[in-house]
């Protein structure tokens, strides 16, 4: 399925209905007096977070939303109906800006949750309300007033739970295809995942809990360099990164560093954000290369300059199986501990891996 995570859309509130001139005109009633009934409201746009959706493709397709308009009014001071609201479906993890400023309008999250995005246009007064001691037939109405109109800019964020991170050829995605039922290309060359992966990881209890391998980070991904830094966005509402070193590299030290400065480079959070760092490819290591490796990435956490992190890293084989339910283990435990107290706000507490 094409990925389209951002999209640019217009959206336009139904104009009110005209109020009319009437006057009322019944057998045996001289001079009936005003009779023109209002013009009914136009319709609101509203958007719709919806679970069924996942992406904003349909917004490639269709850009312009308007709700109808309102009914002009009727004789026998009748007023219009009001135009129907119109609702757009939109993916949760929604985010909603005004085109022009920028400005954050809403975002939808939840299942359900709505957001008026553009009000629709009051509808105008029949001479009926222009009734008066001074004037008892006034020709007097007013025009229904036009729906607000807006340009937005819809951006979606992924709402995973736990982000796997690392540089191309990690093992990002073969780690996602054996935990869930995603079926990402996996390839023996960088850059095989262009768009994220979403995944749904099942716990012990049958819950489960959405995973997220995004393209692979490389040196410069904060400023744009490879494919990963347009999806970093995507991980910024993660509670736990999983940060993959590929075990079989040659210096797993300095590729673990190269995604920490990728990440202190873009911010948003993501240098406190929980994180356990997995070595991959593990059963490609003999065991004593595998524990001097291990000791090597925990001396780097240890160190002041490293991002800080959740206990030991873990070392994972995914074409074995080697370490996975360690892994998972480690996963539902850091969430169901920030789910309780969410250290999100306090980095201080957490501590480095020593
Ligand atoms: N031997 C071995 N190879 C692995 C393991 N996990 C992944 N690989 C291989 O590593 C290569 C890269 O795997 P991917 O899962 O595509 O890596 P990625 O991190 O998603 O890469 P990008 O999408 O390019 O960022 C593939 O050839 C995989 O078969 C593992 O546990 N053991
Ligand atoms: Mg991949």
């Amino acid at each position: 399925m094409q990925f389209i995570d951002q999209a640019r859309i217009a959206v336009r509130g139904g104009r009110g209905g005209d109020g009319i001139v009437a006057f009322r005109r019944e057998k045996y009633v001289p001079a009936g007096g005003p009779s023109g009934g209002d013009g009914g409201r136009g319709g609101d746009v509203l958007l719709r977070a919806d679970s069924n959706l996942q992406t904003l493709l349909d917004f490639k397709f269709r850009r312009l939303f308007a709700a109808t308009d309102g009914v002009r009014g009727g004789p026998n001071r009748s007023s219009g109906a009001s135009g129907k609201p119109l609702v757009i479906k939109v993916p949760c993890g929604t985010e909603v800006r005004d085109c022009r400023t920028g400005i954050l309008l809403g975002d939808l999250t939840t299942p359900g949750q709505e957001l008026l995005v553009a009000c629709g246009g009051r509808g105008g007064l029949g001479n009926a309300r222009y009734l008066s001691n001074r004037n008892r037939a006034p020709e007097k109405c007013t025009e229904g007033r036009d729906g607000e109109a807006w340009d937005l800019w819809l951006e979606l964020k992924l709402l995973a739970e736990v982000g796997i991170i690392g540089q191309p050829n990690a093992g990002k995605s073969t780690l996602i295809a054996v935990l869930s039922a995603a079926r990402p290309r996996i390839a023996d060359y960088p850059f095989t995942t262009l768009v994220p992966n979403l995944g749904v990881v099942r716990k012990p209890s049958g819950d489960g809990t959405v995973f997220a391998d995004i393209p692979g980070l490389i040196a410069g991904a904060a400023q744009g360099a490879g494919l990963g830094h347009e999806f970093l966005r995507h991980i910024e509402r993660t509670r736990l990164l999983l940060h993959l070193v590929d075990g079989s590299g040659e210096d797993v030290v300095a590729d673990l560093r190269v995604v920490e400065e990728e990440l202190r480079a873009y911010g948003h959070g993501l240098v406190t954000r929980p994180r356990l760092v997995v070595l991959s490819k593990a059963e490609l290591l003999d065991p004593v290369n595998l524990e001097e490796s291990l000791a090597a990435l925990k001396g780097h956490l240890a160190s002041p300059e490293a991002l800080p992190s959740l206990g030991a890293p873990l070392a994972i084989s995914a074409a074995t199986g080697q370490g996975l339910e360690a892994l998972k283990a480690a996963v539902w435990r850091i969430l169901e501990a920030e789910a309780n107290g969410p250290a999100d706000d306090r980095p201080g507490e957490r501590s480095n891996a020593s």
